[in-house]
C-alpha cells in the first residue's frame, strides 16, 4: 500500500482517520499567531485580575521589576540616559515583543503537540507568579494574575492554534480564513484595550493607597499664626483658605497621572555644580516650610474663578538651589513633569528670599493627585503657567535664551508676575433695597494689596474694609457695605498693590502675561 499523502486541496479529509492536528505539520504561520494572540489575551486578563484583586501585582510590572533586579548597574544607566522617565515602558514593551516572539513559537508547538504548548503557557504563567510573590510586598494573592492569566492564555490557545490547523486545511478563499483572522484579530485588539485599561486603573490605585499611607513631617518653620480678621465673616465670599475640593485644576493632562513614591526622584541637573537627586522619602526628611500662598492662572478671565488659597508644606527651593550651585549665567530654573510638561521661572526669583517650594503637603493632606502629588513647585508671585510644575520629577537650571518651557511657543510670554486683580463675588444678579455687603477677594501676589475700592454706576470709588493681612502672598478678602436703592446697578472693583499701583481699566486678555480690566457685575435691586 502506497502512503497516504495529504494533500491540500483534494477536496476535504473526510477519508482522514485522524484527527488532522495530529497529522499535519502544523497550522502554519496562523498557529504562529495564534500564540502570539494567547499571550495577549493572557496579559490582558492577567493586568485586569490584578487590576480588580492585587494592583501590586500585575505581570509586566512584576517581571519587569524581576528583569531591572537582574539588569546589571551600567546598562540600567544607559536605557535611564536614553530612555529618560520612559525607561520602565520602554523595558516593559520590550518584554511584549520578547513574549511575542516566544509565545509565536508555542503557537507553532501548540498546533502539532497541543500538550506541549499548554506546558509551555503553563511555565510561563508560574514563572509570571513567581515573580510576582518575590516583590516585597507580594501576598498570596498576588499569584492570581499570573495564575488567571495562564489559564485564559492556555485555552485560547488551545483552541486557537486547533482552529488554525482546521483552516489550514481549507482552500485559500474560504471564509473559515476570513473568520479566524477577524477572530485572532478581535481578540489580540480586545485583550489589548483591557491590558491598558486595567494597568492604568492598577497604577492609580497603587498611588492612591501610597498617598494614603503618606505621613507628612511636622513643618520645622511652620505658618505664622494667622492675625484675628485675617477673614471675613460675610456671606457669599470666597472662603479664605480654599479648600482642596473647590481648589481649581488646570493642566494639559488627559488623565490624571499617577506617580509612585516609591519610585519617585527628583533630578536638579543642568547648569549646576553640583547636580542632585533626590527620593520623595529624602524630601520629606529635609526641614519643611508651611506657609499660606494664593496660587492662580494666567487664564483667569478678569472675574473668573481660576484662584485659590491653599496652605502648603515644603522643600525650601533657595535651600536645594544653593546646595546644586547654578552656574552664574542659569538665568532660568525649569520644573519638567512626569508627563513632559515644563515651567519655567527666573532663577533670581526662586533665590530671593520668598518662599518659593517644592510641595509635598496641601491643607494638611499629601498633595492630591490632582494637584502634583508626589511633589509639585509652588512660587509666590508667579501664575502657575511658569513655576507651579505638578508632578515634578526634574528641576534644570538653564537660561531663558537657551529654553522655551511648554506655554512659550504657544504664545504666553517666558515671564509673568501676577497682575494686581480683584473680583466681586457677591451680590451677583439680585438684591434686596436697604444695606448690602458688596465683597470679594483681591490678589497682588508677593507684592500684597494695600486697598480695595468700589464704586457704583458712574459714582465716587468708596474704600472697602479688607481682611487683616496674612501675608503678600495670599489674597485679602474684602467687603464694602452698600445703602442699594431699588434699580438696576453696575458695582465695580478696583484694587491697589502695596507698591501703590492701582489697576489698570484697560482691557486685555488672558494671552499672553495676564488679563486686565476690572470686574463688574450687575445688580437688579428690589
Ligand atoms: N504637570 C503640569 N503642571 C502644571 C500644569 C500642567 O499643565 N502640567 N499647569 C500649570 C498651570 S497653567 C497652573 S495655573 C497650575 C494649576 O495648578 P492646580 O491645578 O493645582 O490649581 O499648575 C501648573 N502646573
Ligand atoms: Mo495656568
Amino acid at each position: 500500500m502506497p502512503p497516504r499523502v495529504w494533500r491540500p486541496h483534494d477536496g476535504g479529509m473526510t477519508h482522514e482517520s485522524e484527527d488532522p492536528a495530529r497529522r499535519r505539520p502544523g497550522g502554519g504561520v496562523r498557529a504562529g499567531w495564534s500564540g502570539v494572540v494567547a499571550a495577549f489575551v493572557s496579559v490582558g486578563v492577567g493586568e485586569l485580575a490584578a487590576a480588580v484583586v492585587a494592583p501590586r501585582a500585575a505581570p509586566l510590572a512584576a517581571i519587569g521589576d524581576v528583569v531591572i533586579a537582574w539588569v546589571p548597574e551600567p546598562l540600567k544607566r544607559l536605557a535611564i540616559d536614553w530612555f529618560g522617565t520612559a525607561d520602565k515602558p520602554v523595558l516593559q514593551l520590550g518584554i511584549v515583543v520578547l513574549l511575542a516572539a516566544l509565545s509565536f513559537g508555542i503557537g507553532r508547538l501548540a498546533a502539532t503537540r497541543p500538550w506541549w504548548g499548554v506546558a509551555a503557557v503553563a511555565a510561563l504563567a508560574v514563572a509570571g507568579a513567581a515573580a510576582a510573590v518575590s516583590r516585597a510586598d507580594a501576598s498570596a494573592v498576588s499569584v492570581v494574575p499570573a495564575v488567571v492569566g495562564g489559564v485564559a492564555g492556555g485555552a485560547v490557545l488551545w483552541w486557537l492554534s486547533r482552529w488554525a490547523v482546521v483552516v489550514a486545511a481549507e482552500p485559500p478563499d474560504g471564509v473559515g480564513r476570513r473568520r479566524f483572522l477577524t477572530t485572532a484579530v478581535a481578540l489580540a485588539a480586545g485583550a489589548a484595550v483591557t491590558g491598558f485599561v486595567s494597568r492604568w486603573w492598577s497604577q492609580r490605585a497603587v498611588v492612591e493607597a501610597a498617598r494614603a499611607a503618606v505621613v507628612l513631617p511636622p513643618p520645622a518653620d511652620p505658618a505664622l499664626e494667622l492675625p484675628a480678621g485675617h477673614r471675613l465673616d460675610v456671606p457669599g465670599v470666597t472662603p479664605w483658605r480654599t479648600p482642596i475640593r473647590d481648589f481649581y485644576r488646570i493642566d494639559t493632562a488627559l488623565t490624571v497621572p499617577a506617580v509612585d513614591p516609591a519610585e519617585y526622584r527628583l533630578r536638579i541637573h543642568g547648569r549646576v555644580a553640583a547636580p542632585l537627586e533626590l527620593t520623595y522619602r529624602e524630601l520629606l526628611d529635609l526641614p519643611l516650610i508651611e506657609r499660606d500662598i494664593t496660587l492662580c492662572c494666567v487664564s483667569n478671565e478678569v472675574g473668573g474663578g481660576l484662584i485659590g488659597n491653599a496652605r502648603w508644606l515644603g522643600v525650601r527651593l533657595a535651600d536645594l538651589l544653593a546646595e546644586v550651585r547654578p552656574d552664574p549665567g542659569a538665568d532660568q530654573l525649569v520644573g519638567r513633569s512626569i508627563d513632559g510638561f515644563t515651567a519655567g521661572a527666573p532663577t533670581s526669583v526662586c533665590r530671593d528670599g520668598r518662599d518659593a517650594m517644592l510641595a509635598v503637603g496641601m491643607n494638611g493632606e499629601p498633595l492630591p493627585a490632582v494637584h502634583g502629588f508626589p511633589v509639585r513647585m509652588v512660587v509666590p508671585g508667579l501664575y502657575g503657567y511658569v513655576s507651579a510644575t505638578k508632578w515634578l520629577t526634574e528641576l534644570e537650571l538653564t537660561s531663558f535664551d537657551d529654553y522655551d518651557a511648554y506655554w512659550i511657543p504657544r504664545g504666553w510670554s517666558a515671564t509673568a508676575p501676577i497682575k494686581t486683580q480683584s473680583r466681586i463675588d457677591t451680590p451677583r444678579g439680585t438684591a434686596t433695597a436697604g444695606e448690602v455687603a458688596v465683597a470679594g477677594v483681591a490678589w497682588a501676589q508677593h507684592r500684597g494689596i494695600g486697598a480695595v475700592e468700589v464704586r457704583v454706576d458712574d459714582g465716587d470709588w468708596r474704600p472697602a474694609e479688607l481682611s487683616a493681612v496674612a501675608s503678600t502672598d495670599t489674597w485679602r478678602q474684602w467687603v464694602w457695605r452698600w445703602r442699594a436703592t431699588p434699580g438696576r446697578h453696575r458695582l465695580t472693583v478696583r484694587a491697589t498693590d502695596n507698591s501703590g499701583e492701582t489697576q489698570t481699566e484697560e482691557i486685555a486678555p488672558p494671552a499672553p502675561d495676564g488679563a486686565t480690566g476690572l470686574h463688574s457685575v450687575t445688580v437688579q435691586v428690589d
